[in-house]
């Protein structure tokens, strides 16, 4: 029997990459996307199936985590097998500007799921996948952070994660549902979403790289965090799917990094190195040397980086560090891609883009570079 799973997110990051993954291993795979005013259906369009070929593998839902009716409806059509809860205002900093909202997609969202499953009656049938967070961790109480450390949220966007991993293991204590949290650190990739730290930094300094932007405006970055490779963690997101008895894991590399490394990568991929000086707000980064053909429009002296107060938050998570014993021992899941060579991707597909943008410039059509982050 073909095993079909519905994704909320799907039009997301990790939405992406777990929709290839499953449909890769012989689902069916169903997508709730959001009625949008522009195309967002960017990061899956490859995989697109047109609905008028006959059994199309994937399948995409007009829905939203704040509507409990569409939920229903869709997962009775559907009746799935496995479904992913991946869909968030998942964007912390932009939780403190919109709490409510943040509460009500992160939060109820994750209730209505649980509670339309329990009410079509598909509680014994349909596994539940929640996406939970290290910043569940949010003032560290233990180093490194792993199932049994507490939690203390630190924003909007935590708050509501955290009540989304409770109620999931309510509905597992409650109702013997299959429901359970994948605890996941920081994870990235060249699809990962503009303003996150990462891809920030990646395409940001593309851009200058090729005389696009002149400077990247940050905010905390002696902020140390865990990052992974989105490939890595969504392959894990169905493994805790496929257990005997449902089980909450953390999912980290185990090792932390700060964002200001992640800058000097960065930029080293590009052919760039910069030295950082002054300090708190006063810190810049400045080329003290160029090589290779990455960055044409950089020169030793430029200043790079400089610091943006605004990009501070009212409470921040300065560090995380995951660990993943348990999905190594339980699963024998551990992570294939490091860091680095994270980085080194996301540079150079945000490097392809930059250069079509500068070649499109040369000749008279400038597009509008997206400079908010
Ligand atoms: P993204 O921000 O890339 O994707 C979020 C997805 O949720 C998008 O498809 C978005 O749709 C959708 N969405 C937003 N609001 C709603 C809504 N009201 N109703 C339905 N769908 C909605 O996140 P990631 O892929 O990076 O993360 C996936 C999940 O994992 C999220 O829940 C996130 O909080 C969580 N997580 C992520 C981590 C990471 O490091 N990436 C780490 C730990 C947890 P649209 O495309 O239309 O905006
Ligand atoms: P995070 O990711 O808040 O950890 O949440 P993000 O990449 O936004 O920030 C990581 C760290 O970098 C610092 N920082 C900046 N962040 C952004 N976005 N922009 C900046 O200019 C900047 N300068 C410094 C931040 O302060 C922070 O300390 C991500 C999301 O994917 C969540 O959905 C997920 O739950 C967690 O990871 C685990």
């Amino acid at each position: 029997m073909t095993k079909r799973a519905l994704i909320t997110g799907v039009t997301g990051q990790d939405g992406s990459y777990l929709a290839e993954f499953l449909l890769e291993k012989g689902y069916e795979v169903h997508g709730i996307k959001r009625r949008a005013s522009l195309f967002n259906t960017g990061r899956i369009d490859h995989i697109y199936q047109d609905p008028h070929e006959p059994a199309p593998k994937l399948k995409l839902h007009y829905g939203d985590l704040t509507d409990s009716s569409n939920l229903t409806r869709i997962l009775q059509e559907v009746q799935p097998d496995e479904v992913y809860n991946l869909g968030a205002q998942s964007h912390v900093a932009v939780s403190f500007e919109a709490p409510e909202y943040t509460a009500d997609v992160d939060a109820m969202g994750t209730l209505r799921l649980l509670e339309a499953i329990r009410f079509l009656g598909l509680e014994k049938k349909t596994r539940f996948y929640q996406a939970s967070t290290s910043e569940l961790y949010g003032l560290v109480q233990e180093i490194p952070q792993r199932e049994t450390t507490p939690f203390h949220p630190r924003s909007p966007y935590a708050v509501a994660k955290m009540y989304a991993y409770w109620i999931t293991v309510n509905y597992r204590e409650a109702y013997g549902m299959y429901a359970c949290n994948g605890i996941l650190f920081n994870h990235e990739s060249p699809r990962r979403g503009e303003t996150f730290v990462t891809r920030k930094i990646t395409r940001g300094l593309a851009n200058i790289a090729q005389g696009l932007e002149q400077c990247l405006y940050m905010g905390n970055i002696d902020s140390l965090r865990d990052w992974g490779h989105a490939k890595d963690y969504v392959r894990m997101q169905w493994m805790m799917l496929q257990q005997e008895v449902a089980e909450d894991f953390v999912i980290a590399t185990g090792v932390q990094y700060s964002v200001r490394e992640f800058i000097t990568w960065s930029a080293q991929e590009l052919g760039i190195e910069l030295t950082f000086s002054g300090e708190g707000v006063e810190e810049i980064a400045t080329v003290t040397a160029v090589s290779g053909d990455r960055a044409p429009a950089v020169k030793p002296g430029d200043v790079l980086m400089r610091i943006d107060p605004r990009y501070f938050r009212p409470a921040e998570v300065e560090t995380l560090l995951g660990d993943p014993a348990k999905a190594k021992e339980v699963l024998g899941w551990v992570p294939e891609i490091t860091a680095q060579e994270m980085c080194a991707e996301m540079v150079t597909e945000d490097l392809k883009t930059a250069r079509r943008h500068a070649l499109l410039k040369e000749h008279g059509y400038e597009l509008p570079v997206a400079l908010e982050g």
